[in-house]
C-alpha cells in the first residue's frame, strides 16, 4: 500500500508541483508575483524535492523521513530570509492539489503524512541548536579546531589535532568527538546561511586531509583476517562518514576496502567478489538514495549469501527511521563509526 502511494507520487512529482505552485501564483498574485519566472521555477524545483522527500516517507513507512526533511526546509528558508509563510502555503496547496488529483485508494496515506509534515513545520524551531555547546575537554578541541578552519588556517587546525594525538587523545575519539560534531556544525552554519558553500568545501578538504594525516595511527596492531568494503551509492557525495567507519574496522584489524562517494553497485559488487568481503557497508546521507542501497543489496544477493557477505547499512536517513535498514533488506545498522564495529560483531555471529 505505501508503496503504491509512493510510487503515485514519485510519477506524478512534477505536474503536481507545477500545480500547486501555479495555484499559488493565480491566488497570491501580489506577494509571488514579483519573485518572476526564475521564482517560479526555483518554487517548482522546490516543491518536487517536498514531493521526493514525501514519496520516500511513504516508501519507508516512517513519516520521520519528511517531517524532519519539513523541518530542515523551514531553517534554510529563514537563514535566506524567505517570508515565513513561504513553506506553509505551500504545504496547504500541496495538500489541496494532492486531495484532488490522486487516486482514491491511496489519497488518505498520503493526507496523513501531508498533515503531519505540516504540524512539525509549525512546532520545529528556526535555529537548530549547536553541535559544539559542551564544555568537556574535546568539545573545546572541536570549536578551536572549527575557529581555525573558519579562519582559513588549516595548518593551525592541522598542528592541535596532532599535539591533542601525541598528547594520548585516541584517534577515535578524534573522529567521533572533534571532526564529525566539527562537520555537523559546518553543516548548520550553511543551513542557516552563516557561513558561505567555499567556506563548508574548505573546512571539509581541510578536515579530510588532517584525517589523511592520521593514518600512521591508523594502520597499526594486528590483523583479523576479516575485509569490508566500504561504498557509497551512485550520486551520493557525502564519504566522511563512510570513511570514518572504514577506518574504525581499519583500527580494529580489518582490511578494509574504502571506495568512496558516488559508486556504481555493479562495480561495488564486482570489489565484494573479488576480496571475497565479509562485510559489504553501505553508507547515504541524502534520503532519495536509500532506493539505491536497497537495489544494491538485491544485487549482491543474487550472487552472494548472507554467510558469505553480510551488509551494514548507515548514514542520516538510517539515523531518522530506525526500522529502514530492514526494509532495504541489510543485515544491520549502526548510528555510528563506534557502534558500527559492535554491529558488525553481532552480524558476523548470526
Ligand atoms: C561536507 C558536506 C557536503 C559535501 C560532502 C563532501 C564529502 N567529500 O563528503 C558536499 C559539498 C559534496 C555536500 C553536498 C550536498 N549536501 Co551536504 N553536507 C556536508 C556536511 C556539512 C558534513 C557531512 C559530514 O562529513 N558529516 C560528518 C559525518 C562523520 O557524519 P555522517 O555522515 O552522519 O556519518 C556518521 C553516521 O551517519 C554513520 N554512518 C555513515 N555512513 C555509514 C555507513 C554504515 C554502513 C554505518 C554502519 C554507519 C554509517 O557513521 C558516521 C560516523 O560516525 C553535512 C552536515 C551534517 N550534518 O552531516 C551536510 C548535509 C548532509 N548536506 C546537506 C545538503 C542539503 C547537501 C546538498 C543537497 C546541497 C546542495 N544544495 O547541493 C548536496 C547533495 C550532494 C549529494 N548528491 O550527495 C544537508 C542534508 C539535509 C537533509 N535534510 O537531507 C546537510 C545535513 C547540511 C545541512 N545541515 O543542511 N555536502
Amino acid at each position: 500500500m505505501s508503496i503504491q502511494a509512493s510510487r503515485t507520487i514519485s510519477e506524478q512529482a512534477s505536474g503536481l508541483a507545477e500545480q500547486v505552485v501555479e495555484n499559488i501564483y493565480r491566488r497570491q498574485r501580489e506577494r509571488w508575483g514579483s519573485y518572476g519566472e526564475e521564482g517560479r521555477q526555483k518554487s517548482v524545483r522546490d516543491t518536487v524535492y517536498h514531493l521526493r522527500y514525501l514519496a520516500e516517507a511513504l516508501a519507508a513507512d516512517d513519516a520521520a523521513l519528511y517531517t524532519e526533511y519539513l523541518a530542515w526546509v523551514k531553517v534554510l528558508f529563514t537563514g535566506l530570509n524567505f517570508s515565513p509563510s513561504v513553506l506553509p502555503d505551500t504545504l496547504a496547496e500541496m495538500h489541496t492539489v494532492i486531495s484532488e488529483s490522486v487516486p482514491e485508494d491511496v489519497r488518505a496515506e498520503i493526507l496523513e503524512v501531508l498533515e503531519s509534515g505540516r504540524q512539525e513545520v509549525e512546532a520545529a524551531p528556526v535555529l537548530p541548536p549547536s553541535f559544539l555547546d559542551g564544555d568537556g575537554e574535546l568539545d573545546q578541541l572541536a570549536r578551536e579546531f572549527l575557529a581555525s578552519l573558519l579562519d582559513g588556517n588549516r595548518r593551525r587546525a592541522s598542528e592541535m589535532i596532532l599535539a591533542a594525538v601525541q598528547g594520548g587523545v585516541t584517534v577515535k575519539e578524534i573522529y567521533a568527538q572533534v571532526f564529525e560534531r566539527t562537520q555537523r556544525e559546518v553543516g548548520r552554519l550553511w543551513q542557516i546561511n552563516s557561513i558561505s558553500v567555499a567556506q563548508e568545501h574548505f573546512c571539509t578538504a581541510a578536515t579530510q586531509m588532517v584525517m589523511s594525516q592520521l593514518y600512521p595511527y591508523i594502520f597499526t596492531g594486528q590483523r583479523t583476517g576479516r575485509r569490508m568494503v566500504m561504498a557509497c551509492v551512485g550520486g551520493e557525495l557525502h564519504e566522511i562518514g563512510a570513511r570514518m567507519v572504514a577506518d574504525f574496522f581499519e583500527m580494529e584489524g580489518w582490511d578494509t576496502y574504502f571506495v568512496g562517494a558516488n559508486m556504481p553497485a555493479k562495480s561495488v559488487l564486482q570489489s565484494v567478489d573479488e576480496l571475497q568481503a565479509d562485510v559489504l557497508a553501505i553508507s547515504a546521507t541524502m534520503t532519495y538514495h536509500v532506493g539505491q542501497v536497497a537495489e544494491m543489496i538485491q544485487e549482491l544477493r543474487k550472487t552472494r549469501s548472507k554467510q558469505q557477505t553480510r551488509v551494514l547499512v548507515g548514514g542520516y536517513p538510517f539515523n531518522l527511521a530506525p526500522q529502514l535498514w530492514q526494509k532495504v533488506g541489510a543485515d544491520g545498522c549502526a548510528r555510528d563509526a563506534a557502534t558500527a564495529l559492535q554491529e558488525a560483531e553481532r552480524v558476523m555471529a548470526e
